[in-house]
């Protein structure tokens, strides 16, 4: 009857003993620390063998990751692709050994037959939405914002500029006087907004700076605070991953607001491969997480709370 045939195809979804390889692309960040923690225990709750590999941020290490995955013959492979190009050879090399690809995290420029599906935010709309925030905050005033991009090639670093851009076309109050990459990591992004304040006699006419993600967001409110202003309000604070320190940052008036990014990306990437694997469901070829806006007005301190054991 139903039981039984839910019994059998929740038995079908089971992929208890598959050996899954997983190249990640570092820890760069808090968020991608969170998506690490949480992958594994996605891994141990479905009883995945997870090979784990870190790249250090270099795109080699995750090739040869690859590569030991596909001799390896693992049952297949997750892939959060550091840049956006030069992933053709190494996943055609995975299709030609049968082994199913999935994206996490970031997009690239390759045939999309070369991985199973794509788990992934929509990083244009990250960029628009807090593109529209700045707008919503600034009104007619004058604003000259300072942008700290993510990892030169990402995809996300590429599309949350493109969706920045798009919302405030059209404003010509607001205005990106300075753009520059801080690598995803706050050490880069303090780094990066010190060489912005210094250039602009100590931030006199910066009105906002907007972060690529969280971890450079941070290490800017500490390059404005050592320059003698007030993050969040002498110069504004947006940025994306909802990380839990900058909701302790938003809580103290020294950002402004964060775009949610979910760290469970493994979560569907899972699910697509059990499906896959039962009965060779073919899954969407991009799976879209949700984009949330944060501000002070969304009780921080219970953010902080709901996310400061998840690994970040
Ligand atoms: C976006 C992801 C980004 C995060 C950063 O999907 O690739 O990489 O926003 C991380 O924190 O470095």
């Amino acid at each position: 009857g139903l039981a039984t045939a839910l019994s059998s195809a929740v038995l079908a979804q089971d992929i208890s003993g598959k050996v899954i390889g997983f190249s990640q692309i570092g820890s760069e960040s808090g968020w991608r620390a969170a998506e690490t923690s949480v992958t594994r225990q996605e891994a141990e709750a479905r009883g995945v063998d997870l090979k784990f590999a870190d790249a250090q941020q270099k795109q080699e290490n995750q090739i040869k990751a690859i590569r030991g995955f596909i001799a390896q013959g693992v049952d297949a492979i997750l892939l959060a692709p550091v840049v956006a190009t030069g992933w053709e050879d190494v996943l055609a090399e995975a299709q030609e050994a049968e082994i199913p690809v999935v994206l996490l995290d970031r997009g690239i420029e390759a045939p999309e037959d070369l991985y199973l599906t794509a788990v992934m935010s929509d990083q244009v709309l990250e960029g628009r939405v807090a593109g529209e925030w700045l707008v919503e905050a600034v009104g007619d005033e004058e604003c000259n914002v300072v942008e700290l991009q993510g990892t030169v090639g990402s995809s996300p670093a590429i599309n949350r500029k493109q969706g920045f851009e798009e919302a405030i076309a059209g404003h010509d109050n607001i205005t990106i006087t300075q753009s520059q990459t801080g690598d995803f990591t706050r050490s880069k992004g303090k780094e990066v907004m010190e060489a912005f304040l210094k250039s602009t006699n100590g931030g006199e006419d910066i009105c906002a700076v907007y972060a690529h993600n969280d971890d450079m967001a941070v290490g800017a409110i500490q390059a404005i605070k050592d320059a003698g202003l007030k993050p969040g309000t002498d110069i504004k604070v947006v940025s994306i991953d909802a990380v839990p320190d900058i909701f302790t940052a938003i809580a103290a008036g020294e950002a402004n607001a964060t775009v949610e990014l979910t760290p469970n990306m493994a979560g569907p990437a899972f699910d697509a491969l059990a499906a896959y694997w039962a009965d060779g469901t073919e899954p969407e070829k991009f799976i879209i997480t949700e984009s949330k806006l944060y501000t002070a007005e969304d009780d921080p301190e219970g953010e902080y709370e709901r996310r400061k054991d998840l690994g970040y």
